[in-house]
């Protein structure tokens, strides 16, 4: 205990960052009581000599005072939780919520028709009619873990971040300049969509996405006592037009996925080459693999028309028994996870998490591997040992990798230069250091790492358990996402984040590859379906306050504009199926407004210059009060109006 609390002091002095050093020049003994800093007050309990000399030699820390921005964003998988999480780095202060895949009730995500319609209209019309027979629209929860924003040439472009749902087999996409999720799709003929990663080049273009459990092929109730006869399903979706581009069926399945910087590979790695269905069954083997994809090949035989139909998508046959030009299955020892691309574009590490290496593959070789000029484990080019359980990797765009070693409970820092040294044979130790990191570390990522423009300032640890390093606050606890400076020889761990389930994985962008807007466009095609509703009903959206009736249905077209709505009351028939449509007519920035129905489960959001509805059946005579649940102006409570409902 008494090591992991002198740990936790070294951590939270080094936290005090420059602040510190003034503390250190007035002497020790100013450390002793309660130190102020910033956004901040720490306590320091014992003034350790060499403890202060650290803190004061690192010199920068995680601390943005109040009023300072922080120069990195953070989006972070939410895991179970299925949303999306934005921080700012290096503070790692929480600055918004995406609901994604979740109901979230501040902004009505899956409460509003406009939210319903994201979440319903790409699942398979087989699961619409599931899900109606159980009286739903959609799923109402999901699991995500990998975020990833698209690319151009290998850089953010600040486009969209795309995620995965492995629960309900999804993928979704955010806008980034409004931070809201903007279309969830369904990926047919595979279940629980774990690995995904994103074509680099030319641009993103395809989501790559890996079902991470084997079905039969179709899953209608077939073969299903034979799991031999079940596939893995490797999946490519246009991110542009979210819709399904082709599939590959594969031997074995698939956990993690990452691509290439020349948009020629995608790789995954398989835990389950067995392809049994229990966990003994699963580690027997002493090797599994990855299994890599030629895109071009996969491309030219849809476009050929050579593939099977399934679901409306191309499917071909990329299992070893095909013999296919469409992969390559490289031998790894047993049940690899994570998958890496460096951000040079040279090398693809692979995380081995039984076996205590990681193995190096480099892109060129795969060149000859498909030209049928080296065998399978000729691509690999190094495979150092890292440590017990590695799970993911990342860069620092200085030739360094930082893996993620679970059971160890450490990132390790390795030069990717001095391990394919080591593998020729020559004389050389690839370890640069190992830190600890608090506890059981899954995903570590670096600053602009999945990117060419890698920047090796600061990594994150993102720790699945928490142990004694936050107040207890019963038998779940936080998880512990840690903030490491990388950006000198030495990995200097300094800051603590306790985080709700799960953020599985994280990528830290550069602030300027990301430009929000402030203000909606009220012609956003977000609104399309408002605009023509109200143009049906002879109505502006936006500018029209009338209720629209028309048997049993009833429209309110209602304005916000801080303290009021542009209606007091309106009235309807008991039965009558209402919509209420709210575009908020302030024009300043920060000042959304919300409109909630007492009693009628109907609670939403509506930002600047924004429309948004619901829809409920109004079927409790008697008089029922809406008001404005976003605080938005000094008469804020005073925003309210009354729903007659006429028995
Ligand atoms: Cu390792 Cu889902 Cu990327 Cu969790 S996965 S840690
Ligand atoms: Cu409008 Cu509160
Ligand atoms: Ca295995």
């Amino acid at each position: 205990m008494a090591t992991d609390d002198n740990k936790q002091a070294l951590s939270r002095r080094d936290l005090l960052g420059t602040s510190i050093k003034v503390a250190t020049v007035g002497g020790l003994a100013s450390m002793a009581g309660p130190v102020a800093v910033g956004s901040g007050v720490l306590t320091a309990s014992v003034g350790l000599p060499q403890v202060a000399a650290a803190a004061t030699q690192k010199g920068k820390g995680a601390d943005v005072p109040p009023g300072q921005l922080d120069e990195y964003y953070g989006f972070w998988s939410g895991g179970h939780s299925g949303e999306v999480r934005v921080l700012g780095l290096p503070s790692m202060r929480e600055l918004m919520r995406i609901p994604v895949f979740n109901r979230e009730s501040a902004t009505g995500w899956g409460l509003t028709n406009e939210s319903r319609k994201i979440l319903s209209e790409g699942l398979t019309p087989e699961t619409r009619e599931f899900l109606k027979k159980q009286g739903m629209v959609t799923y109402d929860h999901g699991d995500t873990h990998h975020p990833r924003m698209s690319y151009t040439d290998g850089s953010y472009d600040g486009r969209y971040l795309f995620i995965n749902d492995k629960s309900n087999t999804r993928i979704a996409r955010i806008r980034i300049d409004i931070m809201k999720t903007d279309k969830v799709l369904e990926i047919p003929n595979a279940q629980a969509i774990h690995g995904l990663r994103l074509q680099r080049y030319p641009k993103t273009g395809y989501v790559f996405c890996n079902s991470e459990m084997r079905t039969p092929l179709p899953n209608d109730g077939r073969d299903m006592n034979d799991p031999k006869k079940y596939v893995g399903i490797f999946s490519a979706v246009d991110g542009d037009s979210m819709t399904m581009a082709w599939q590959v069926k594969v031997s074995g399945n698939l956990d993690n996925v990452d691509a290439d910087y020349k948009g020629k590979y995608a790789v995954s790695t398989c835990y389950n080459s067995e392809e049994g269905t229990t966990l003994a069954e699963m580690t027997a083997a002493p090797a599994d693999h990855v299994v890599i994809f030629n895109i071009k090949a996969i491309e030219e035989a849809v476009k050929a028309g050579k593939v099977e139909m399934h679901q409306g998508v191309p499917v071909v046959d990329g299992r070893k028994e095909a013999q296919s030009m469409f992969t390559r299955y490289i031998p790894i020892a047993s049940n690899p996870h994570g998958v890496n691309a460096t951000p040079d574009g040279k090398y693809v590490v692979i995380n081995g998490k039984l076996s205590p290496t990681v193995y190096v593959i480099e892109w060129d070789k795969v060149d000859e591997l498909f030209a049928g000029k080296i065998g399978e484990k000729d691509v690999i080019v190094a495979n150092p040992e890292v440590g017990l359980g590695p799970l993911h990797t990342t860069f620092d765009g200085r030739g360094n990798a930082y893996t993620s070693v679970f059971l160890d409970s450490q990132i390790v820092k390795w030069s990717i230069g001095d391990a394919i040294k080591q593998h020729k044979g020559e004389k050389a130790n690839p370890i640069r250091q190992k830190l600890d990191v608090h506890y059981q570390v899954g995903h570590t990522n670096a600053s602009m790492a999945e990117s060419k423009d890698a920047d090796g300032k600061w990594l994150v640890a993102l720790c699945k358990f928490s142990k004694d390093r936050f107040l207890n606050v019963g038998p779940l606890k936080p998880e512990n996402d840690q903030l490491i400076d990388i950006s000198g020889d030495e990995m200097k761990l300094v800051h603590d984040g306790p985080t709700f389930p799960e953020p599985h994985d994280a990528i830290i962008v550069h602030k300027s590859k990301v430009n929000p807007v402030e203000i909606y466009n009220p012609n956003d095609p977000l609104f399309a379906d408002l605009h023509a509703l109200a143009k049906s009903d002879g109505l502006q959206l936006g500018v029209d306050s009338k209720v629209i009736r028309e048997n049993g249905k009833v429209r309110v077209y209602m304005l916000s504009h801080a303290p009021t709505f542009s209606m007091t009351e309106f009235s309807v028939k008991k039965g009558d199926e209402v919509t209420v449509i709210i575009s908020n007519t302030d024009e300043i920035v920060d000042l959304a407004h919300g409109f909630t129905m007492v009693g009628h489960n109907v609670c939403f959001e509506v930002g600047p210059k924004a429309h948004a509805s619901a829809t409920f059946k109004a079927d409790r005579a008697g008089v029922w009060y809406y008001y404005c649940q976003w605080f938005c102006h000094a008469l804020h409570m005073e925003m309210q109006g009354r729903m007659f409902v006429e028995a």
